[in-house]
């Protein structure tokens, strides 16, 4: 059996019962077999793939908060902390009532190796909790935000681990988080990224996954001999990754006519009105309904199973920012018979395996969110360095260097795909460049 055949039967054995951590596995593992065939017996022997596939470390505790009723309530809590090889522990913070270990490790597996392709150096981590925000006010996100921190504060610091945001962890959770790790330790450092702006947080932070995607796409569709100026452009989610890759698709000259959110989705032709959009999930923290209600161009259509939501509009590329699996093969059928040209993964792991396939082999260009997202955590590494000299640096600088990262990216995993007779597979490149740099600090590194 191939070294890498080998690996994965082992991965799977040991986590049988953590189904997103073995699709992540899976998808970077096949794309790592050219590299593995021409070294397998020196990786078989330092027991590389086992070691990456194995969190270095997985901190599980409980979070106990007391509710507006007076109410004790009791949510589990995980910090993956999965690769140091390359820096720190980087990776954000989820709170979904769908969080448990598989999805954390899943997350923080997949942190790895698009932190290497950032180009800087951060390593892999992700945590989060089962605690759903809905419907909590400030009080109880405050008390369950300070609980939290008050257990997690022993295994993070500026140099050893640093969380951010994700999904349900914003601006207003990082700042309970950063309060209550200052006041337990009496340390003022970037131990969070994604920070307020009073307090030590970068400009084009909250902007930079969404933007970030945006750049890449119209790098990656500029390759393939086409603009993104004119396209339309088919987006999912209604949070932080959607609302900006919105705004930067408008800036570039393409038109979004689709979001979505936990409950149903918007088609509006006129494209999306980001001001509104902000104003309903931003600052209402209301459902898509009221943008409908606001905006006589938008139809709203409650999110009903088996129907393809946004991926049912015609479209020539699709942005997936909501959440892992949201784009399967019967959504990716039908973007390919609608002519859609391009999908980046603003989310992570948004397309499933078979999704994937399906659209590459139909000459849809297909980018991973391990790249197409990685502007997030980038700025995050640079809100850290802004940190670290205690200064901070104007929105353009910010968002210049963001540009250049995922401008960057693209050509490093063109190039990778290229190298390894697999050119225009994208996600090969993406999971060959990450992995490169991260297997030559661990070798180097001896073994840990
Ligand atoms: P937010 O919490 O800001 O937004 C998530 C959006 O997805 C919401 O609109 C939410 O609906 C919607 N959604 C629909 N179905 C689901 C579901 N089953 N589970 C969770 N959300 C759902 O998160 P982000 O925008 O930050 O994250 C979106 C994706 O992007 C995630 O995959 C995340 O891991 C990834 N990502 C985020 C980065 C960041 O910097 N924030 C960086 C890189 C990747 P509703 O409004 O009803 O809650
Ligand atoms: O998935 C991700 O890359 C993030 N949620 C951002 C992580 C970070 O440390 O900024």
């Amino acid at each position: 059996m191939s070294y890498v055949d080998e690996v994965f039967e082992k991965v799977k054995a040991k986590n049988s019962h953590e189904p997103e951590f073995l699709q992540a596995v899976e998808e970077v593992l096949e794309s790592l077999r050219p590299v593995i065939e021409k070294n397998e017996e020196k990786f078989r022997k330092d027991a590389l793939l086992e070691r990456i596939t194995e969190p270095e470390r997985i901190i599980s505790f409980r979070v106990p908060w007391v509710d507006d009723e007076g109410q004790v309530q009791v949510n589990r809590a995980f910090r993956v902390q999965f690769s140091s090889a390359i820096g720190p522990y980087k990776g954000g913070l989820r709170l979904h009532p769908s969080v448990n270990q598989s999805i954390i490790k899943f997350l923080g597996f997949e942190q790895i190796f698009k932190n290497s392709l950032t180009g800087l150096p951060i390593g892999g981590g992700k945590g989060g909790s089962d605690f759903d925000p809905k419907g909590k006010s400030d009080r109880e996100i405050m008390a369950f935000c300070q609980s939290f921190m008050t257990e997690l504060y022993k295994y993070i610091g500026k140099d050893t681990d640093v969380p951010a945001g994700d999904i349900g962890v914003g601006g207003r959770e990082i700042g309970f988080l950063y309060g209550q790790y200052k006041r337990i330790t009496g340390l003022y450092e970037g131990v969070l990224t994604g920070k307020g702006l009073t307090y030590g947080g970068s400009l084009a932070r909250t902007e930079a996954t969404g933007y970030g995607l945006l750049y890449l796409t119209a790098e990656m569709l500029k390759c393939n001999g086409q603009d993104i100026a004119g396209k339309t452009i088919a987006v999912s989610g209604a949070g932080n990754v959607a609302i900006y890759a919105i705004e930067k698709a408008q800036q570039l000259g393409a038109k979004p006519v689709t979001c979505s959110d936990s409950t149903g989705w918007i088609y509006d032709p006129e494209g999306i009105d980001v001001a509104l959009l902000k104003e309903v999930k931003e600052v209402k923290r209301a459902r898509l309904s009221e943008y409908a209600a606001a905006r006589p161009s938008a139809q709203y259509q409650e999110k009903q199973n088996g129907e393809h939501g946004v991926w049912s509009v015609k479209c020539d590329v699709a942005l997936p920012c909501a959440t892992q699996n949201e784009l399967d093969l019967e959504d990716a059928k039908m973007l390919v018979a609608n002519g859609c040209q391009a999908v980046a993964e603003g989310a992570n792991m948004p397309t499933t395996l078979e999704a994937t396939e399906y659209l590459q082999k139909n000459g849809v260009l297909f980018c991973p969110g391990k790249a197409a997202n990685a502007g997030g955590v980038a700025t995050s590494a640079l809100e850290m360095s802004q940190n670290s000299e205690r200064l901070s640096w104007s929105f353009e600088e910010v968002d210049q260097k963001l540009q250049g990262i995922m401008v960057n990216i693209f050509h490093n995993l063109d190039h990778a795909a290229k190298e390894y007779g697999m050119e225009g597979n994208y996600v090969a490149g993406a999971n060959i460049a990450g992995f490169l740099k991260v297997a030559e600090a661990m070798t180097a590194q001896g073994v840990v």
